[in-house]
C-alpha cells in the first residue's frame, strides 16, 4: 500500500473513495463534513437519510464507518466515519484508530483501490494533529487491505507537518 501526505481540499480528490469526518447523525455539519455535503449536493444527504431510516436508526457509533455514493463529487464513494469528540470526554485513542481501520475495512468491502482521508477529529472534535497522525499510522501499520493508495489530504500546513512526522520512517509513505 502506497501512502501519500498532501495539503488540499478532500472534496476535489478523484480517488475511488473519500472519508468523511461525520457525526453520529450522518445528517451533515460543519468542517470537512459540511464541505463534502455542499460539494456532493442533495443526493448525498438523501442517501444518509435513507441509512438513518433503515440500517442505522440510532445513527453511526463512534469509531465505525459506512459507505454511500458521492453525489456530484469527483470520487465514486463517500465513507462516513465518526471520530471521538474530546470535548465530550471521548479521549480513548483506540476509538480514533478504529475510525481509520473501520474505513479501510468498508473500502475493501466495496472494492475501493484508492482512498483519501482527512485528519479525523482534528477540528471541531478537538484532538491534536499529532495524536490523529499517530492513530492513523498505527491503523495503517496494522492493516491488511486491498486498497493500494491511501492519501491523507490535510487542510493546513501544521496538520501536514504532524502527519509527515508520524510517517517519517514509513517505507510506504512516498512524496507525490
Ligand atoms: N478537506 C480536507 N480537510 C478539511 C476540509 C476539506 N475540505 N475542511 C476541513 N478540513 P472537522 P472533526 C479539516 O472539524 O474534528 C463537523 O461538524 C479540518 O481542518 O471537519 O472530526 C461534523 O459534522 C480538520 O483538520 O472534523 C462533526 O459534528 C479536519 O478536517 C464534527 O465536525 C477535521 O475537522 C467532526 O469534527
Amino acid at each position: 500500500m502506497r501512502i501519500e501526505l498532501v495539503r488540499g481540499d478532500i472534496t476535489r480528490e478523484g480517488v475511488d473513495a473519500i472519508v468523511n469526518a461525520a457525526n453520529s447523525s450522518l445528517l451533515g455539519g460543519g468542517g470537512v463534513d459540511g464541505a463534502i455535503h455542499q460539494a456532493a449536493g442533495p443526493k448525498l444527504l438523501a442517501e444518509c437519510q435513507e441509512l438513518r431510516r433503515t440500517t442505522l436508526p440510532h445513527g453511526l457509533p463512534v469509531g465505525q464507518a459506512v459507505a454511500t455514493g458521492a453525489g456530484e463529487l469527483p470520487c465514486r464513494w463517500v465513507i462516513h466515519t465518526v471520530g471521538p469528540n474530546r470535548h465530550a470526554g471521548q479521549t480513548n485513542p483506540d476509538l480514533l484508530r478504529s475510525c481509520f481501520t473501520a474505513s479501510l475495512r468498508v473500502a475493501d468491502q466495496i472494492g475501493v483501490k484508492s482512498l483519501a482521508f482527512p485528519a479525523i477529529s482534528a477540528g471541531v472534535y478537538g484532538w491534536a494533529a499529532d495524536q490523529v497522525a499517530v492513530a492513523a499510522r498505527a491503523a495503517l501499520d496494522g492493516a491488511t487491505s486491498q486498497v493500494n493508495l491511501v492519501r491523507f489530504v490535510l487542510f493546513n500546513v501544521q496538520i501536514l507537518k504532524a502527519f509527515r512526522e508520524a510517517f517519517a520512517d514509513s517505507a510506504a509513505a512516498a512524496p507525490r
